[in-house]
């Protein structure tokens, strides 16, 4: 059913400028569009429930402004969490599926990759969650080739790295690593054959032109990124963005919409900042192209939608009028 990243429709050439204009083109026909393009690629009625825990928590060396896990944000009130044990996690992947998630991501608090017991134990975890059924996916910050081939080995099934923002804000935002080391892990991950889930976040004082620049280097490429998640700003108290205002719900739909056009086959992921939007601008972004939902109390170590309003949306979502709904209640 999903198209192949060759075919025609994908394109790796979008110029910033296309994709300002396609950003800023009227609502209801950007909504339009993307929809067209979400329904030619894809089964609408497929929005798939990824489950996410944090396994290393908190101490990172990075300086990620938006982060509550950097070492560097020392007013941030975390509770530090060291390496969970693999028993654990695996019971949480279980838990996770019982409760109908089909992917389930693990997440450290790390700058790169180091070898030794710790990434052992990330790829016994990786094994045990694909054994379970599940899709697995980590993010444990940098990486290089060797240990992209362990992950692959282990059967992972993707690996999340975002860009984050567009080339040009990037410094804004992060000084302790470069667009140019993403760029290296990114290629890592392929080279071992593993499919790249790569976004960013949206709301942190960036321009349109860096929402389109960093669409057009996902967009670049080829093929394109598997799975994209589409963040939007979690301030968080103590960070240096904690203080910013939450994006406005349209503006979050409009980011989807154009990432559903750029990167027509690739999954679009209504990733952070969810908890904030009402049910109704969660099913405007679906119809914006986003397929995918982060799916349990907690992100990595801020707060998501509570489940049980979850159930209800996937229940609002799927319903089919039942009889009983169809005579009058009294
Ligand atoms: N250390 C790894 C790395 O940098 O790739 C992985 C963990 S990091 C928490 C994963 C992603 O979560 C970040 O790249 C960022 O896009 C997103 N993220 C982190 N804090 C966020 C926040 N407060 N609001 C929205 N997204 C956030
Ligand atoms: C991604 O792009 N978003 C997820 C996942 N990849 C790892 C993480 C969101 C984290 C939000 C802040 C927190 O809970 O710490
Ligand atoms: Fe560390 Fe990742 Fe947070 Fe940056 S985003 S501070 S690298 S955990």
């Amino acid at each position: 059913m999903t198209h192949q990243a060759a075919d025609p429709f994908t394109r790796h050439d979008w110029t910033i400028d296309e994709i300002v204009a396609i950003y800023q083109s009227p609502l209801l026909e950007l909504i339009a569009r993307a929809n067209a393009i979400h329904r030619e690629f894809h089964d609408v009625n497929d929005v798939q429930k990824a489950s996410l825990l944090s396994i290393k928590t908190g101490g990172c060396p990075e300086n990620c402004g938006y982060c509550p896990q950097s070492a560097h944000h020392k007013e941030v009130h975390l509770d530090r969490i060291h390496m969970m044990k693999t028993d654990e996690v695996l019971q949480m992947a279980a838990k996770a599926k019982a409760a109908g998630a089909d992917r389930f991501c693990m997440g450290a608090a790390w700058r790169s990759v180091r070898d030794g017991r710790e990434f052992d134990s990330v790829i016994d975890m990786v094994r045990g969650v694909r054994e379970l059924g599940l899709e697995a996916c980590v993010t444990l910050g940098m990486l290089n080739a060797a240990q992209a081939g362990r992950l692959k080995e282990a059967g992972l099934t993707a690996y999340n790295h975002n860009l984050d923002t567009g080339p040009d804000y990037y410094d804004k935002i992060v000084t302790t690593r470069t667009y140019d080391d993403r760029l290296d892990t990114l290629k890592a991950v392929r080279g071992a054959g593993i499919e790249m889930c790569c976004g960013g976040i949206v709301g942190m004082g960036e321009s349109v032109t860096d929402r389109a620049a960093m669409l057009q280097t996902l967009a670049s490429f080829n093929p394109h990124p598997e799975s994209v998640p589409i963040n939007a700003l979690v301030p968080v108290e103590g960070t240096p963005l904690g203080e910013r205002e939450r994006i406005d719900p349209l503006d979050f739909v409009r980011m989807i919409a154009v990432a559903r056009i750029v990167l027509p086959a690739s999954r679009v992921r209504l990733s952070a900042g969810r908890s904030v939007l009402n049910r109704e601008a969660q099913v405007l972004c679906m119809v914006a192209g986003a397929n995918s939902i982060f799916y349990g109390e907690q992100l990595l170590t801020t707060a998501n939608v509570g489940e049980t309003d979850d159930d209800a949306l996937f229940a609002a979502l799927a319903a089919k009028p039942q009889l009983k709904d169809l005579l009058p209640t009294d």
